[in-house]
């Protein structure tokens, strides 16, 4: 029987034994009452290795970025991010649905980046007629550009050109840890000039749950407000923040791994023919598919045991993650050529 090979994201990725062992023996209290030791540590943790003062555990990647935007906005304002961000295109709205706001979209560069006059020319300051521009979100990987890792020089320029006009700035770093492996810098060197951070634990970093959002203490604490207006107040959350913990010892250092695979995955896919895989920087691959149907593909690919999702009209995503070893690699390149026989190509 041929085993499944899940690429379709590293949020697929499972808890290991070491993983599952921490969180059974996690010391627990009710963090809504603030006094879960575990969950108080990993905020810590958390804090200090993204460079702020406070953070705060949160359920999802989503509801990281969600609470960001509250806390940074008012109803009315507007918002600056990427047409290719996470934010603007995988969060159901969240910001104009539930914060009141203007989302506002500016063309992502190929890298991910944002360009400097773009931003600047968007800004508009309030009156009479027009709202007022206050938070610029940006995000480290970029997961639709293909998991590109974006300098942390380029972040400090594009943080400049929001702060000269008093705009705030929110980065989506739910692979931040990926960027700081492939950029070879402290992920606080990249965050260093945001004003807030969020952060997944359920990604690369291979816990079953739960993101972080990072910044200021007084921040955070309004943060904590907005978690629970939320619903994402949980009590003996220690049980699943040992996992970050855990997490942080055992998963960051790895993530290279991850990318070194996606290259190979890549470069296989590439020397294939039907597809035209992009150059990863990190652990995802995104591939147009240049011959046969995208549909047809992903049905043979799962007929082979590989999973991987679309990603736009003729576009395919495979993601590496830490269940997903050098063999496996191998194994799908090699499927991969047995279902090019049965899509019509
Ligand atoms: N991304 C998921 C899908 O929603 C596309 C994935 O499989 O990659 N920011 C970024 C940059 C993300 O990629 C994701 C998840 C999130 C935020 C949201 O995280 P969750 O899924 O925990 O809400």
């Amino acid at each position: 029987m041929t085993t499944l090979i899940d690429l379709r994201s590293d949020t697929v990725s499972r808890p290991s034994d070491g993983m599952r062992q921490a969180m059974a023996t996690a010391e627990v209290g009710d963090d809504v009452f603030g006094d879960d030791p575990t969950v108080i540590e990993l905020e810590q943790r958390a804090a200090r290795l993204i460079g702020k003062e406070a953070a705060v555990y949160v359920p999802s990647g989503t509801m990281a970025n969600l609470v960001s935007v509250l806390t940074h906005t008012h109803p009315g304002e507007e918002i600056l991010l990427g047409d290719q961000s996470h934010i603007f295109q995988y969060e159901l709205g969240g910001a104009a649905r539930l914060g009141g706001l203007i989302t506002r979209t500016l063309t992502n560069n190929e890298d991910g980046s944002l360009e400097v006059a773009a931003i600047s020319a968007a800004i508009r300051t309030e009156n009479l007629h027009s709202p007022g521009s206050t938070l610029l979100c940006l995000e480290n990987t970029h997961n639709r550009c293909g998991g590109a890792a974006i300098p942390a020089e380029t972040i400090d320029e594009l943080c400049a050109a929001a702060h000269e006009h008093g705009l705030r700035v929110h980065l989506d770093g739910a692979r931040v840890f990926n960027a700081a492996a492939a950029l070879g810098v402290p992920a606080a060197r990249i965050t260093r000039d945001c004003d807030s951070v969020s952060f997944c634990l359920s990604k690369g970093l291979g816990c079953p749950v739960g993101s972080l959002v990072c910044g200021p203490a007084e921040f955070i604490e309004r943060a904590r407000r907005n978690r629970k207006m939320l619903g994402g107040g949980m009590r003996q959350a220690g049980i699943l923040a040992a996992a970050g913990l855990y997490a942080f010892e055992h998963n960051v250092e790895r993530l290279a791994e991850d990318h070194t695979h996606a290259r190979l995955l890549a470069d296989g896919l590439r020397e294939l023919g039907p597809f035209r895989p992009n150059h990863p920087q990190t652990n995802i691959v995104v591939a147009d598919v240049v011959r046969g149907n995208l549909n047809d593909w992903l049905a043979a690919l799962q007929r082979e045991g590989v999973l991987a999702v679309a990603f736009g009209a003729q576009r395919i995503r495979l993601v590496t993650h830490i269940n997903i070893s050098r063999e496996d690699v191998d194994d799908v390149l090699g499927r991969v050529q047995r279902a090019v026989g049965a899509v019509a190509v």
